[in-house]
């Protein structure tokens, strides 16, 4: 395995030192050192990959020298416009660093939403004319094999290395800043879930929100009918919610969103807004992490949500940190008229043993499909 330390210091001896990129399970150890050793303006935690390209030209225009972009495989979507229309030879021809952690590499079994993404992950790359290396658990070889990315670069190259689980050693986020939140997400989650009426259905989003709910639908012996687990397609969880709401006027459509993805396509809020649904609640439990992939900071415990939220047109905003107020709030609810916005305050973290969903996604479509006839 590779230690973290060597492979930045490797990185900053090849002339890379600014980062940029969305955290990710398979690269933690990797996230988690870059955090701890990096000052704010060297490693820029982007709201979404797409936006990470951007950061990297940015450096790369004003110092002369790439930065590296981390991600998850599953954001190798959000990258292929920046990398077709700006990085691109027949564009700005502008190098990166690309650092892509493989889930759904075939052979190595994954959840359902890494199956697809781990088989197209290096044909996105090829299509995309950029080179790629497997990045190798031993660090002989995986120096070379930064050396030879750094000859790309220095050609003006954008060159990804891919890397596959247990690549890294371990390295614990120390960087983690501290306040006094107490309720847990899961604890929110329950609150809420337990507040719904019966034709209401639930739109939650990717990680550890949907597993949690998933997990207390199982432990009330109640059916996952009426929850749309969007285990993939991070950030776009509220405009399936969207979708829903505003073909079937009558029923009250939840989002259940992350801090993460809410603001991964912040843009879409604005959507929400205007289209006005009268019968759409946004509930963003907000611990101001990624944590659903190693608890990396986001900005969401530094902006005001309610705010943004308010501003682009909700009809209602509220913001709690505690069960009291929170279900003060469940038990109005239904006399708002939406769209409303209600930012959970929470505290990071989840228990060790939560479980995932034991449905599959085509499975869990057809139960909500049968569910929203009703
Ligand atoms: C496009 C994309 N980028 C990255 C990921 C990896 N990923 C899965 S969950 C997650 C964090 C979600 O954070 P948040 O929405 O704040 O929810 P939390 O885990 O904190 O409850 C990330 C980055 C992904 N699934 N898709």
């Amino acid at each position: 395995m590779i230690n973290p330390k060597f492979f930045i210091e490797t990185l900053k001896e090849n002339g890379i030192d600014c980062f940029a990129g969305v955290p990710d399970s398979l690269l933690k150890n990797i996230c988690a050192y870059i955090t701890d050793y990096s000052d704010a303006a060297h490693n820029i935690i982007a709201a979404n990959e797409g936006a990470a390209i951007g950061i990297a030209a940015g450096h790369y225009l004003a110092t002369g020298k790439p930065a590296c972009v981390y991600m998850q495989n599953s954001g190798e979507g959000n990258i292929i416009n920046p990398l077709a229309s700006l990085t691109d030879q027949e564009v700005y021809n502008i190098p990166v660093l690309l650092l892509i952690g493989w889930r759904g590499r075939p052979g190595v079994h994954d959840e359902p939403q890494h199956v697809k993404q781990g088989k197209v992950t290096t044909g996105l790359l090829n299509v995309m004319g950029v080179n790629y290396e497997v990045l190798s658990k031993e660090e002989d070889k995986a120096a070379k094999q930064i050396e030879k990315a750094a000859k790309a670069l220095a050609n003006k190259e954008v060159f990804a290395l891919v890397i596959e689980k247990d690549t890294f050693e371990d390295h614990k986020l120390q960087n983690v800043e501290v306040n006094n939140l107490t309720m847990t997400r899961e604890e929110a989650i329950q609150t809420v879930a337990a507040a719904l009426g019966e034709k209401d259905c639930i739109v939650s989003t990717t990680g550890m929100i949907s597993r949690e709910l998933f997990e207390y639908r199982a432990a009330m012996n109640q059916g996952h009918e009426r929850d749309f687990l969007t285990v993939g397609s991070m950030g776009h969880a509220s405009q399936i919610a969207l979708g829903i709401a505003l073909a079937q006027p009558e029923r009250r459509v939840w989002c259940f969103d992350g801090d993460g993805a809410a603001i991964m396509h912040m843009g879409s809020m604005a959507i929400v807004a205007n289209k006005a649904p009268k019968n759409y609640v946004h509930v963003v439990f907000n611990n101001g992490a990624h944590d659903s992939v190693g608890g990396q900071p986001t900005v969401g415990l530094k902006i005001d949500l309610p705010a943004v939220a308010k501003a682009v047109g909700y009809k209602a905003t509220y913001s709690v940190d505690n069960k009291e107020e929170l279900n003060a709030i469940l038990e109005n609810v239904y006399s708002f008229e939406g769209p409303t916005l209600v930012e959970i305050k929470v505290k990071k973290g989840n228990r060790k043993d939560l479980g995932r969903p034991t449905t599959t996604p085509v499975q869990n479509k057809e139960a909500l499909m049968q569910f929203l006839k009703k």
